[in-house]
């Protein structure tokens, strides 16, 4: 089914009659992925109640049982925090599954979570729409329960899997494949590693067009692409600059593949790259992945959040934000508590533009994406008394840049002057605000 939404974003990403799109430019999908700005991740399974980060594969379902588990009391603080997606693990390396797979039995099914008649997918999905936040999967292309995984035959496993997530389950955004590869784990009682060929094991390609077929209006995830790329470190940062285009290269310098992360080169992208790739950074609220009690001090500040906000969105890729559900199947207080003051501060600063005059300390510029990244390097300048006086320097923009400044600002008039673009200018938004400050 085709919604109204990817209708509009679709018409959307048509340049204008006469105006040609200079370089690569993005798909409507990426167009739309871009407008959300921050999304949420949940990494919840097995994990959450054996106290690990990586399940062997060999953990006993019946342990899975969030007694509590309220998807609306999950979704509900992310909206609040300006969250407009969630992406939950279906599947992480342990290989259980979230929802009642015909694949395997290593799943919710034979979990004492609602007597195995259980299904967190379509919870939290359905708790997403209620809230209008879109719902994206997380699939493990590593698992470590399966007893055919490293042979042919897990392959069409994973893409049965892949079936039923994507045609079960209502508009999917997101399908986010992980780059972890192989290794030891339990495989069915084998208990042996198993090492692939990253490059051919997964045979990619076909994965990717099934996905395309089934929710054309979803973006794919990996280190690599093909629609949005790792940003190269787990901490939620992204490169300054950070170009929306890239070219992926394998570690070997051949073909790319999940898996192949190269830290430099990701958070930064390729100016002049054949593709437009853009960066997502995923970090966790917390040290870990999925929830630990003994982290629950450790939650990050609504400062810290904020900071990772400016340092993400603010250099133009999209914010993955983790915030793991509990062993009730809820979220702890500490992390409500901190998006809750994330979300203030966003309503907060960025609900209404400033007049210049009126004195700002945050400037955000934008330019028009659907003729492609034009823009190397800009001045934002204002105009007080006789003369325009440089207020920022900036260098990639594409779809957002924030600049953070170090003190208040008054001008009658400010403007973006180009110093340098590859082809003429479309910038759509010169906008100034003001958060408070001690
Ligand atoms: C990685 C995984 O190994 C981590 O457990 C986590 O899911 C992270 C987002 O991706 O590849």
């Amino acid at each position: 089914m085709i919604t109204r939404r990817a209708l509009l974003a679709a018409a959307a990403a048509v340049p204008a009659f006469g105006e040609t799109a200079h370089g690569p430019v993005p798909s409507p999908a990426q167009i739309r992925w871009h407008a959300l700005e921050t999304t949420a991740f949940l990494h919840f399974t097995v994990n959450t109640f054996t106290d690990k980060e990586w399940g062997y594969g060999d953990e006993d379902p019946k342990i899975f049982n969030p007694a509590r588990l309220d998807a609306d009391a999950i979704v509900a603080p992310l909206a609040d925090a300006g969250m407009r997606g969630v992406i939950l693990t279906a599947k992480h390396h342990d290989g259980f599954c979230l929802w009642p797979t015909a694949t395997t039995d290593h799943s919710v099914k034979a979990s004492s979570w609602r007597g195995g008649k259980g299904d967190v997918v379509r919870e939290i999905s359905d708790a997403a729409r209620r809230r209008g936040l879109l719902f994206g999967v997380y699939l493990s292309p590593w698992d470590r329960n399966n007893p055919a995984y490293g042979k042919p035959a897990y392959i069409e496993i994973y893409r049965r899997q892949l079936t039923e997530l994507l045609t079960n389950y209502g508009p999917i955004f997101e399908v986010w494949h992980d780059g972890a590869n192989g290794g030891d784990g339990f495989y069915g009682g084998a208990r042996e590693k198993r090492t692939i060929d990253k490059r051919t094991y997964y045979d990619w390609p076909n994965t990717w067009a099934q996905i395309r077929r089934l929710q054309p209006g979803a973006v794919i995830f990996s280190d690599v692409g093909p629609d949005v790329r790792w940003v190269g470190n787990e901490r939620g940062i992204a490169g300054d600059p950070c170009w929306a285009t890239y070219d992926p290269v394998g570690a070997d310098g051949g073909a790319a593949s999940p898996g192949d992360v190269r830290e430099k080169e990701s958070p930064t992208g390729t100016r002049a790259g054949h593709h437009w790739l853009p960066a997502e950074c995923d970090v966790s609220i917390r040290p870990g992945w999925f929830w630990h009690e003994n982290q629950n001090a450790r939650v990050k500040t609504p400062e810290q959040l904020i900071n990772l906000y400016y340092q993400s969105v603010g250099r133009g890729a999209n914010l993955l934000l983790n915030v793991p559900p509990n062993r009730d199947g809820l979220l702890s207080s500490e992390d409500i508590a901190s998006l809750k003051a994330f979300g203030e501060y966003r309503r907060r600063v960025f609900a209404k533009p400033v007049k210049p005059a009126d004195g700002f300390n945050i400037i955000r510029v934008r330019e028009d994406i659907r003729y492609g990244q034009r823009i190397d390097e800009a001045v934002i300048e204002g105009f007080d008394k006789a003369a325009w006086t440089e207020i920022a320097h900036v260098t990639s923009i594409g779809p957002r840049r924030l600049v953070r400044l170090d003190k208040t600002v008054h001008a009658q008039k400010i403007r973006v002057r180009p110093v340098k673009s590859s082809a003429p200018p479309k910038i759509v938004e010169l906008a100034v605000f003001s958060e408070p400050r001690p």
